[in-house]
C-alpha cells in the first residue's frame, strides 16, 4: 500500500490545506493528516480541535484520516510505515525551510518529500493570516471550510484577545 503524510499545524485547517489534502489523496492508497503538537506554539484551537475540524472536512475522501504527533515526524513515519511526506508549497519563500526539511528528513532515516504546487487562488492563504483578518472583522468564509469558518467566528467572539 501506498501510503502518505501530510503533516502540519493546521491551526486551522484552510481551503489551502484541504486542496493538498484532496490531490494527495488521488496518488496515494492512504493519507494520514497528522497535527504537529509544537509545544512553544499556544493554537487558537486544541490540537482535538484541529482533529475534529480536519475530520469534518475530509469526511468525502474515504482514504484520508486523521492523527496527531508529538515529536519527530520522521518517527511517526518510521512507526506506521510511511515512506513518503507530502507538503504544499505555495511560495519561494515556502521553498527554502521547506526544503531543509525535506534534506534533513531524508537523511536521517530516508523517507521522502513530495511538494506539491498549490492552486494559485490558494497561494497568498495562510492559516495565521486567516486569523489576524478574521480578528479584525474581515470576511475570510471563503478561504476556509465551512465548518472551519463557523469555529472560527465562534472562537473569536468567545476569546476576541
Ligand atoms: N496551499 C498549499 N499548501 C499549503 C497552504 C496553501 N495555502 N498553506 C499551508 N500549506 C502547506 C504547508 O506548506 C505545509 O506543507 C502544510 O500545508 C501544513 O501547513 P501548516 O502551516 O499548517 O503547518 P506548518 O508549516 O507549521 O508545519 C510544520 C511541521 C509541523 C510539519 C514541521 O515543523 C514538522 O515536521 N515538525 C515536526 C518536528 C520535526 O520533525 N522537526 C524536524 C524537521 S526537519
Amino acid at each position: 500500500m501506498r501510503r502518505a503524510v501530510c503533516p502540519g499545524s493546521y491551526d486551522p485547517p484552510t481551503n489551502g490545506h484541504l486542496d493538498i489534502l484532496e490531490r494527495a489523496a488521488d496518488v496515494f492508497d492512504e493519507v494520514v493528516v497528522a497535527v504537529l503538537i509544537n509545544k512553544n506554539k499556544r493554537g487558537l484551537f486544541t490540537v482535538d480541535e484541529r482533529m475534529e475540524m480536519l475530520a469534518e472536512a475530509a469526511a468525502h475522501l474515504p482514504n484520508v484520516r486523521i492523527d496527531s504527533w508529538h515529536g519527530l515526524l520522521v518517527e511517526y513515519c518510521r512507526q506506521h510505515d510511511i515512506k513518503a511526506i507530502v507538503k504544499g508549497l505555495r511560495a519561494i519563500s515556502d521553498f527554502d525551510y521547506e526544503l531543509q526539511m525535506a534534506q534533513m528528513n531524508q537523511q536521517l532515516t530516508g523517507v521522502e518529500t513530495l511538494f506539491m504546487p498549490t492552486k494559485p487562488l490558494n497561494s497568498f492563504l495562510s492559516s495565521s493570516l486567516v486569523k489576524e483578518v478574521a480578528t479584525y472583522g474581515g470576511d475570510v468564509a471563503h478561504l476556509l471550510p465551512e465548518t472551519v469558518h463557523r469555529r472560527l467566528l465562534t472562537r473569536i467572539a468567545d476569546d476576541p484577545s
